[in-house]
């Protein structure tokens, strides 16, 4: 099979699907021979705005290491096909951050730029996610996060200067077709942030820890129907363990449970205080009651365990199989708290999808 049809097949697979979901079987047969006139002449077709929009949906509904998926239906698909300057890129990403931000009441965004045409990368973004702390190794200590520092190297060799502290924004590093990439710092003042204080244990709140509020992948591929949109950021809201179970706690990040351990008064000299258990335990409890409180969208592990149940049943009344990854469906605090622990999942790929893709960088 060559390229054009395997383009036209994966196309009819995925327009077969949506026109039937979104009830509009009348308009498939026109539409189908439309693409396949557009992908015999150009090489590739372009999707209307629905396609777009439900497509970029049941692609957060097939990704199946996310255990947020009950609200897929709820994602607001912003169409930014027609930029080409790399400003006008980084307006919408403002944009993005803005509207998806929105004051803490976070809603689940995605927008969506020129996908790769005939082969091209058209555009991309560099950057993991578009709000993320630098991180600086050096020999002595480390500053900021590990997991952004060979992403900080990258922007210093490009000019940047970080403050150094362990929470400086990184700039957003935006490259269209084959151009140097260009670099542009994002306005403190459109990025919320979270201070992390506890309801009891008050010195934690001197450890001067904050998270941002909105997590913004910006490094996946979205695919539909053969499409390969190589920038479209996406995000929904925290749940809590991602930030108080890894971010803030993995050895290998911001490291911080032997510092709560030590406010607590735990003796971190042997394992049966189980000091790393309690001191995680009253990490997630700073991160929820921190976000809670600064009217941060935020959700508990256990709530979005719940929320995860709902979505099975809501598939499986639609006739819809789930598909899903345990390995990453259950999360890092008290796993088999929740069901997921207790059953199995099926991980096959579904397309549409997100995709990992390799790093224009190393
Ligand atoms: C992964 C929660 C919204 C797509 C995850 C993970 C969690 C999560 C906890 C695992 C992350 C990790 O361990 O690093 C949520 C919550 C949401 C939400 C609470 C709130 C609405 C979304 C949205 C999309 C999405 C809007 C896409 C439109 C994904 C994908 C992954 C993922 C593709 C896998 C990421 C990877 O492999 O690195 N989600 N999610 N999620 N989520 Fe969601
Ligand atoms: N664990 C990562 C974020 C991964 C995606 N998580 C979400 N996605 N909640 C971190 O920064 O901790 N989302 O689209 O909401």
């Amino acid at each position: 099979m060559n390229q054009i049809e395997k383009l036209f097949n994966e196309a009819k697979q995925f327009i077969e699907i949506c026109y039937k979901e979104l009830g509009i079987e009348g308009k498939l047969k026109q539409r189908l021979t439309e693409i396949k006139t557009a992908i015999d002449i150009d090489g590739y077709y372009e999707h209307t705005y629905e396609e777009l929009a439900y497509g970029a949906k049941m692609a957060w509904r097939n990704s199946n290491r996310c255990i947020g998926r009950f609200f897929w239906q709820s994602l607001d698909v912003i169409d930014a096909r027609s930029l080409e300057k790399e400003e006008d890129i980084f307006d919408a990403l403002l944009h993005h951050i803005k509207a998806a931000t929105n004051n803490g009441k976070i809603r689940p965004m995605i927008t969506v730029f020129k996908p790769k045409i005939s082969g091209e990368e058209q555009i991309r973004i560099w950057n993991h996610q578009l709000i993320r702390y630098a991180g600086y190794e050096r020999d002595e200590d480390t500053i900021g996060d590990p997991a952004s520092a060979s992403f900080t190297t990258l922007c210093n060799k490009m000019g940047w200067k970080g403050k150094e502290t362990h929470f400086d924004l990184l700039p957003l590093v935006i490259q269209t077709k084959k151009n140097e990439p260009k670099l542009f710092e994002i306005p403190e003042n459109i990025v919320l942030e979270v201070p992390i204080h506890h309801p009891e244990y008050e010195s934690i709140k001197d450890l001067n820890i904050k998270w941002y509020a909105v997590p913004i992948i910006s490094d996946m591929k979205l695919e539909i129907g053969g499409i390969e949109y190589i920038a479209a950021p996406f995000n929904g809201w925290y749940m809590e363990t991602e930030i108080g179970a890894r971010n803030l706690a993995d050895p290998f990040r911001y490291n911080f449970l032997p510092k709560i351990a030590s406010i607590m008064g735990l003796d971190t000299s042997i394992n049966t205080t189980f000091w790393k258990d309690r001191a995680l335990i009253e990490l997630n409890t700073a991160v929820v009651y921190s976000f809670k409180k600064a009217g941060v969208s935020i959700v508990d592990h256990h709530t979005a365990a719940a929320q995860f149940k709902r979505f099975e049943e809501n598939e499986e009344k639609c006739g819809r199989a789930i598909t899903g990854d345990w390995t990453w469906l259950i999360p890092p605090v008290s796993p088999a708290t929740t069901h997921i622990f207790h059953k199995s999942y099926d991980n096959t790929f579904v397309s549409p999808n997100y995709f990992y893709q390799d790093p224009p960088y190393n």
